[in-house]
């Protein structure tokens, strides 16, 4: 038989709105082929949607060295990205979320659409009006945050929320890769890094998106928000935590843990 998507969409959904984590899908059956994983995403987005959520953007993660070693994952993963999800800096958020970790990361905002499949980094340049710095909240539905590859693509890559700067950038204007970011949280610097950190550059990052979505006849919009995925490990965001991005030319982005 093979695997229900709906169903695992709907228990994914289920752990989020209890607020309470779940098993690891791939604990329960014995093969979670990487194409049923996106199918299972992308029905956890059709109930997402369906309740009248809707699309700013989209999402890469495990794009670094840092995230890959700390989850023991070794492949970048594709996610989306909530309208409900996006805040403004300085707000305090989290008392909804299971076990919130937060992350620096690089956003671009679109201008053009970018269909896929022979986007090039370039081309991503092309397309964006303006590359702002951001902190994503990550929430993994799984406990003790653990999961495969399979399972964190199901879970739409751990997404949860986006603190996004008001300080953008054109593209053009500044070297994406050697843009530096310094995270620091509760005044302790946690890690540096610079946008190389992310397979050599961040754009290339955002057209491998552009032609893995190319592939299932989908496109990023003009308008939405993209991140290329955090460049430093990600630290836990309890009560009380502040935890601070600042970057060369865009700024800083601050997040707090709400009691
Ligand atoms: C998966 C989400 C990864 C990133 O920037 O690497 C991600 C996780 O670590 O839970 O968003
Ligand atoms: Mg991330």
């Amino acid at each position: 038989m093979g695997i229900d998507h709906a169903h695992w969409a709907r228990y994914l959904l289920d752990g989020a709105d209890n607020r309470s984590e779940v098993q690891a899908i791939t604990k329960q059956i014995d093969e979670l082929p990487i194409d049923d994983a996106y199918a299972i995403q992308a029905a956890l987005l059709e109930l997402q949607l369906g309740r009248g959520d809707t699309l700013a953007g989209a999402k890469l993660g495990l794009t670094s060295a840092a995230k890959q070693e700390q989850m023991g994952v070794d492949e970048p993963v594709y996610g989306w990205v909530l309208a409900s999800s996006v805040l403004t800096d300085g707000v305090a958020v989290m008392s909804e979320l299971i076990h919130p970790r937060c992350e620096p990361e690089i956003v671009f905002i679109l201008g053009e659409d970018l269909s896929g499949p022979e986007v090039t980094g370039d081309d991503v340049l092309d397309a964006t009006s303006s590359v702002v710095g951001g902190i994503e909240v990550i929430d993994s539905r799984y406990e003790a945050f653990s999961f495969t590859l399979a399972d964190v693509i199901a879970d739409n890559t751990s997404a949860a929320r986006v603190v996004i700067g008001s300080d953008g950038v054109d593209p053009r204007d500044a070297d994406l890769r050697t843009l530096g970011c310094l995270f620091e949280v509760d005044g302790e610097v946690t890690g540096t890094a610079t946008g190389a950190a992310l397979l050599g550059d961040p754009a290339a990052c955002v057209a491998m998106l552009a032609n893995h979505l190319g592939k299932h006849g989908q496109k990023l919009d003009a308008g939405w928000l993209v991140m290329a995925g955090a460049a430093t490990d990600a630290r836990p965001l309890t009560a009380g935590t502040s935890a601070t991005a600042s970057y060369s030319h865009l700024g800083s982005v601050t997040v707090t843990g709400a009691p």
